[in-house]
């Protein structure tokens, strides 16, 4: 098969980079785009191979294009082409007479790498900066991409029905996959991993919840007139009053108003929101725990406070994300289940093969947010669909489906509740054993949530449990499957990512509340739901990434339909987002 769109540039079958991929992989190495790509190319590719694999040295785990090169010597790279000429760009490079003629024929050295927007002028390349609605209304129907091609939708505002723009699968052709390690950057925040001091004491718990509220109230404190609970008690009734807490319970009232115990750390004051104001429309939204701000005034025997404003840590509605200053981009997954009878390998491996071409030669960078594994003993009769039972032996697995995705792409993950880390979160990343098998790609393991911060944009990864929760909890017109980033657009207002304690969410007590959004991620990506969906709030970009395991025997009883094979794919520079459909 060719690559669609292909004209009459000659490319490599889409099925040939992961075929030299996976046998790379038989053999221990996992390899560079460009080594994959010179020795796609060669005319001999078994020989080239064969080849390459003798020469590259002991212990060495990845095959880069310069082994290639060396392995290959002189023989000669007939079926070479123009992309493929700028695909071995780099500036070492031993140069061949084909060289010469592409390098002549298409590039002066000069031209910035390719732009999608550039090449194709139907692309949205993302100049809307202006603030999207904050996620009440109107909602993005953008949540299907479509098979065989790619969906894009613009860095701008959420968008409103009908903005999706449809790609047809054109080739990046100036796509230049630079490589270029030194252009990278990709920094690691809130990791917990190795920094965990919970012992599980009761005082534990507090010391995690007092954290929690010292540094979401600072998030309040510039815009609520407040006093704490023990003043607002010992002052005289009537008059203005306003505080900042954390909700510990919420009860309707007999007449149909809502009373919420505001807990602060010097007491716990009642608050009531009466029905008929407007912010009552806001009560359907609050979780237990979440931290939020009031303001209104003392009943005259000062023993309640009648609710007027209502405030959330929130994101700051003039919030501008960074970009990134170089066309790169990041591809968004989750929830692989690897050892589920329902993992769909043909889609991963379509996905990897993909990732080869030029297509995909922006992609520097693979994020996966949590369920690398279909674990053991999760739910209920989840033995009965396991294809691999052994812990391990999913993990191994796993690990080499992810060598067939380049070698040069940086990956970092974190874990789900399918891993083989504690269920409590934070979850730190995987131990020494399992890295230990996972070693192939050197990929960063962090703890859920982490915030990685990837040529400037940061992103949040967190599995995403809590989803589960906030839905249950809030309307449906709120929080849905079918629109998971609205789920996580609460999320965002609460500044947490998973408030509630208690309830289906584990939370470990630590000495830090570490998820608490201490900053507003440029890019907030979650998984766990495995449906796709994506959207703006205030100007974050909330990704929902879908999944790569097929409806289990559980989701079908509960009507969960997975949206799986999507690969959410983030320009870096414009954050724009691109959908691509594996199957
Ligand atoms: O969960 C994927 C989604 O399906 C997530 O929304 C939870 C839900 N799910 C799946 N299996 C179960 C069972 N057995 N009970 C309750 N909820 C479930 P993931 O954890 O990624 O498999
Ligand atoms: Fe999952
Ligand atoms: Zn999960």
């Amino acid at each position: 098969m060719l690559l669609p769109g292909a004209g009459n540039v000659r490319l490599v079958p889409l099925e040939e980079p992961a075929r030299i991929a996976r046998e790379l992989a038989s053999h221990g190495y996992t390899a560079d785009r460009e080594a994959i790509t010179l020795l796609a190319r060669a005319e001999d590719t078994a020989g080239a191979l064969a080849l390459a694999v003798e020469a590259t040295p002991d212990g060495a785990l990845k095959l880069t294009a310069e082994d290639v090169r060396d392995a290959l010597g002189g023989i000669p790279q007939g079926r070479r082409d123009p992309i493929s000429e700028e695909d071995s760009g780099s500036a070492d490079r031993k140069p061949t007479d084909n060289d010469l003629d592409d390098a002549s024929a298409t590039n002066d050295g000069t031209v910035r790498p390719g732009d999608a927007g550039a090449k194709d002028p139907s692309v949205s390349t993302g100049d809307g900066d202006g603030i999207s609605n904050d996620g009440a209304g109107s909602s993005p129907v953008e949540t299907k991409g479509s098979s065989g091609g790619e969906t894009r939708v613009s860095g701008g505002s959420e968008p409103a029905t009908g903005v999706l723009e449809e790609q047809p699968a054109t080739p990046d052709a100036e796509a230049t996959r630079t490589a270029d390690p030194s252009l990278r950057s990709l920094d690691i925040g809130n990791d917990m991993t190795g920094h965990s001091t919970g012992t599980g004491e009761y005082e534990d718990f507090v010391a995690t919840f007092r954290d929690r509220y010292e540094r979401l109230a600072g998030t309040l404190r510039g815009r609520v007139n407040h006093r704490n609970a023990t003043a607002i008690d010992a002052s005289p009734g009537g008059g203005d009053a306003g505080m900042i807490g954390m909700i510990s319970d919420i009860r309707s009232t007999a007449s149909g108003h809502w009373l919420i115990e505001l807990e602060d750390t010097t007491g716990v004051f009642p608050c009531l929101v009466m029905k008929d104001k407007d912010i009552a429309g806001l009560v359907d939204e609050l979780l237990y725990d979440e931290v939020i701000g009031v303001e209104g005034t003392l009943s005259d025997d000062g023993g309640i406070l009648f609710v007027d404003d209502l405030y959330f840590p929130d994101v700051p509605r003039t919030y501008e994300p960074s970009t990134a200053d170089r066309h790169v981009q990041a591809a968004l997954i989750s929830d692989v289940h690897v050892g589920s009878q329902e993992f769909v390998a043909d889609a991963w491996s379509e996905f990897a093969s993909w990732l080869h071409t030029p297509e995909a030669a922006r992609i520097e960078y693979l994020l996966i947010a949590g369920d690398m594994v279909e674990g053991v003993g999760v739910y209920p009769d989840q033995d009965e669909e396991l294809d691999i039972v052994d812990i391990f032996d999913q993990y191994r697995a796993f690990s080499e489906y992810l060598k067939e995705v380049p070698g040069d792409i940086e990956v970092v993950m974190i874990p789900g509740n399918h891993d083989a880390v504690r269920l409590a979160e934070p979850q730190p990343g995987f131990d020494e054993e399992l890295r230990e098998i996972m070693t192939a790609h050197d990929a960063r393991i962090v703890s859920n949530p982490a915030l990685v911060t990837v040529e400037g944009v940061s992103v949040l990864m967190y599995h995403g449990v809590s989803l589960d929760e906030v839905i249950a909890e809030l309307p449906e017109g709120k929080a849905n499957y079918d629109e998971p980033h609205r789920a996580m657009y609460q999320l965002l207002k609460k500044r947490h990512v998973a408030p509630q304690f208690g309830g289906h969410t584990r939370l470990a007590p630590e000495s830090k509340d570490y998820l608490v959004m201490d900053e507003v991620p440029d890019v907030f990506h979650t998984g766990h739901v495995h449906k796709l969906g994506w959207g703006k709030y205030r100007n974050v970009l909330a990704v929902n990434s879908g999944c790569w395991q097929a409806q289990t025997a559980f989701q079908e009883s509960v009507n969960i339909d997975p949206d799986v094979g999507y690969a959410p794919v983030l320009d870096l520079d414009t954050l724009d987002m691109t959908v691509r459909k594996f199957t």
